[in-house]
């Protein structure tokens, strides 16, 4: 039996879905669609965890009445936020969004203490305001009480399969991303943890994703009716399930995980931990089968998702077609944002901020709503572009095209604007591709498939890639050369 379920959670809503090995092809079926909705709490902006663990039931007892028996169970999330555990064995509060305020500049004042090139040589992480490390510096600073008294860390998914089973690992792909955690190593870093004043012991065994990590535990079989299933870490951080699930067939290939995020990059075999990777602030950050993800964070869709939530807020609803299809219609380069300037990383009124910055740039200020999208739309193609070259300059490699997974590839807008931009090949597809990088990785487990090269081969074979071709060229490599103007990159 080769029925698996891969549970993916993404900063907006999670899923279940079950995948079945037919005939060598891979047959995907969603059971349970769920929304993720922060909570904010005075000042503080948290995760519904519990809700998130009511939801991964509901998704055990759709595949229970289903009659579709999975043996076997993974995780996905988003990467950086945590959980801590007391001495009872449980939950201590509830963990923050990596978008609450309270980290807000203590990047700063950490590099006061411990240069920057000392933490990045330790971890090969970018630098992000939300990393794990600042947010635990944070709860320092604040004396949070919790400190005094939790007995582990375990990060999103390692919490949730933590309820599931009982036991209590830390899985790779995502410990990397603390920024705690050093490549050479292969250990939470010793300095960094002292420098924190936290104890090697909060922080459990790292597994590698494709590793046992228990089985349902008794309390919950026999609330759900359920048998023993075994339960996978997979590569647990939703980007790195993504990057497994790249059909690609060259060893060679840059990538665009789609999403509320934007995460470019390509996968290399050894960390790139040198001062221009540090420069560029690009991201080391840990992969399927001992692979790194040489990678940056780009603000992505969130920017469009918080605009359609304020307009929805004023009373006038949007659909994510309407939006594009508006976009369309708007005219070309009127005006560009840089999409990673720290003014849209918190969430609130996107849309007055997008009129902020083209007002304090001097540039045309989009009134109407096509116009807005367009110059969000065209910002994102235009910043893929600028990060694609980097990622070229920085892994020493040429790619011939781009592999663009995950939801935001329904925008194929943006798709084909992407293509433009960089003047090469966009292959889109799959769009689940986290879900799908979390199941190959659990058939990896099992011996369904013998190593990443042959899942990826089975999922290009199972989901078709759309192509777009570039359009266009030369009105898109000038309007390339007003962006990096009026963003001031270079
Ligand atoms: C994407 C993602 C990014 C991570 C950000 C915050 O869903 O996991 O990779 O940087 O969310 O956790």
């Amino acid at each position: 039996m080769s029925n698996i379920l891969a549970f993916d959670i993404g900063a907006s809503s999670g899923r279940a879905i079950l995948g079945k090995l037919i005939d060598g092809r891979i047959i995907t079926e969603e059971l349970h669609r769920f929304p993720n909705d922060p909570v904010q709490t005075g000042d503080r902006l948290q995760w519904d965890i519990l809700r998130l663990y009511h939801e991964i039931k509901q998704g055990l007892l759709k595949a229970k009445h289903s009659g579709a028996e999975p043996v076997s169970i993974g995780i996905d999330s988003w990467a950086v936020d945590y959980g801590f555990i007391g001495r009872d064995g449980s939950l201590l509060g509830n963990p923050l969004h990596y978008r609450d305020q309270s980290s807000a500049g203590m990047m700063e004042k950490l590099q006061d203490e411990l240069t920057p090139d000392e933490i990045f040589k330790r971890t090969g992480i970018q630098f992000l305001p939300f990393n794990t490390i600042y947010q635990l510096y944070a709860a320092k600073s604040s004396q949070s009480p919790l400190l005094d008294i939790a007995e582990h860390f375990l990060m999103i998914p390692d919490l949730l399969r933590y309820f599931l089973t009982g036991e209590k690992y830390n899985e790779f792909s995502n410990a990397t991303t603390t920024q705690l955690f050093n490549p050479f190593t292969q250990e939470w870093d010793e300095v960094l943890l002292q420098h924190l004043g936290l104890p090697q012991s909060l922080f459990s065994q790292v597994l590698q994703p494709g590793s046992p990590a228990g089985y349902l535990q008794q309390s919950v079989q026999e609330e759900l009716g359920l048998g023993p299933i075994a339960v996978h870490a997979v590569a647990e951080h939703d980007t790195a399930s993504a990057v497994v699930a790249v059909p690609a067939l060259d060893r060679s290939f840059a990538y665009l995980s789609c999403g509320t995020w934007s995460l470019l990059g390509t996968e290399i075999s050894e960390p790139i931990i040198s001062e221009e990777a540090q420069q560029l602030n690009f991201t080391n950050e840990g992969g399927f089968g001992g692979t790194y993800r040489l990678l940056k964070n780009i603000m992505g869709l969130w920017i469009l998702q918080e605009c359609r939530r304020e307009w929805e807020r004023a009373g006038q609803n949007y659909s994510f077609p309407e939006l594009v299809k508006l976009a369309g219609e708007a005219p070309a380069f009127s005006a560009f944002i840089e999409p990673d300037d720290p003014m849209f990383m918190a969430p609130g009124d996107m849309p007055a901020r997008v009129k902020e910055y083209c007002r304090k740039t001097n540039q045309p200020i989009p009134n109407d709503v096509g116009s807005l999208v367009r110059c969000i739309l065209e910002s994102l193609a235009f910043k893929y572009r600028f990060v694609l070259e980097m990622t070229e300059r920085l892994s020493g490699q040429q790619f011939n095209g781009l592999h663009m997974v995950g939801g935001g590839i329904h925008n194929t807008l943006l798709c084909q604007w992407t293509a433009n931009a960089i003047g090469k090949p966009v292959w889109a597809g799959p769009a689940e591709g986290s879900a799908i990088g979390n199941l190959a990785v659990q058939w990896i487990a099992r011996g369904e498939f013998s190593d990443i090269w042959e899942a990826r081969r089975v999922i290009r074979e199972s989901f078709p890639m759309t192509n777009y071709d570039p359009e266009q060229g030369e009105a898109w490599y000038d309007g390339y050369g007003q962006f990096l103007h009026v963003t001031g990159l270079h």
